[in-house]
């Protein structure tokens, strides 16, 4: 499938970024984030696309990766999982584990047509996304973390942290009847590092007064803070399934994620691969 054919080009002008009307999307994105903290684009890729993303990730399900694993709510990052919290008082939130309980679905299980990764490849789609946050990005060139589908059943969440990228792109492509929400909280982290550890314990101990939670419906791509806002997707109710797909990108081309992430996330590094497939090559 085309870039051109999968994504909705008529309310996302992205072949028409210096025109008016796109110059007129990327202001209203620009808008929607610095007011609500995550920009969301209902409709954004067709409901064609959005299945066929679908059916080739589930036909690839026994090949994902089950994540089980608690993390700081910070550490969300391959430089700094191995943080330690030992000299800080017992009730402090860095103390707080978070739980990822999830199944990570590789770039490389997913078809080179897969609506997905075409759309991932196009230069467009970062153009778009630089232009709005103010940046100028590459797609990560990671053959295994750079367009990735996680998929949460019963029970399974991706509990609060704050990301180590500044923001993630998501598409939702099936949406649960019940549970698996995505939920965030603004405002709790001024600058990198300078947390407000009364609101980040308030939240994981329940308050839900600052939990935003946006209506995400199959087709839609959201744009988010990640690294500044506290934000988790929410357990999953029984008999319901989350199938979301995480798009990554860089301020460096050619960038990749490192052995020790690599390996939590997906159970392979790219010393697992052959040597020619290390980098993705965007043509
Ligand atoms: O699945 C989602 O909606 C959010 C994913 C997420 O929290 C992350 O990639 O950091």
């Amino acid at each position: 499938m085309r870039p051109e054919n999968a994504i909705n080009l008529v309310d996302y002008p992205l072949d028409k970024l210096t025109s008016t009307i796109g110059n007129a999307l990327i202001v209203s994105c620009r808008e929607q984030l610095a007011e609500s903290g995550s920009c969301l684009l209902p409709d954004f890729i067709d409901s064609r696309a959005v299945q066929l993303a679908l059916k080739e990730s589930l036909d690839q399900l026994d090949q994902a990766h089950q994540v089980d694993h608690e993390f700081s709510y910070d550490d969300v990052d391959d430089q700094t999982l191995a943080v330690s919290p030992d000299s800080l008082p017992v009730d402090h939130p860095r103390h707080h584990k978070s739980l990822t309980k999830i199944r990570f679905l590789a770039r490389d299980l997913l078809p080179a047509s897969n609506p997905l990764r075409v759309i991932h490849g196009w230069p467009q789609l970062a153009e778009f996304i630089g232009s709005v946050i103010g940046k100028v990005i590459f797609p990560s060139a990671c053959p295994l973390s750079s367009c990735v589908v996680t998929v949460a059943e019963e029970g399974e969440l991706q509990d609060w942290h704050f990301d180590g990228a500044d923001f993630i792109v998501t598409i939702m492509l099936e949406e649960p009847s019940s549970g698996g929400n995505f939920e965030y909280v603004t405002d709790l982290r001024s600058s990198y590092g300078i947390d407000d550890f009364d609101g980040i314990s308030k939240v994981f101990n329940g308050d839900r007064q600052r939990v935003q939670v946006p209506n995400i419906a199959p087709g839609t791509l959201t744009l988010f803070k990640g690294r500044f806002n506290l934000h988790r997707a929410a357990p999953v109710d029984p008999g319901s399934r989350r199938v979301m797909a995480v798009l990554s990108f860089e301020t460096e081309p050619n960038k990749t994620g490192s052995a020790a992430f690599l390996k939590l996330f997906y159970g392979r590094s790219l010393g697992d691969l052959p040597v020619a497939e290390r980098l993705v090559q965007f043509s």
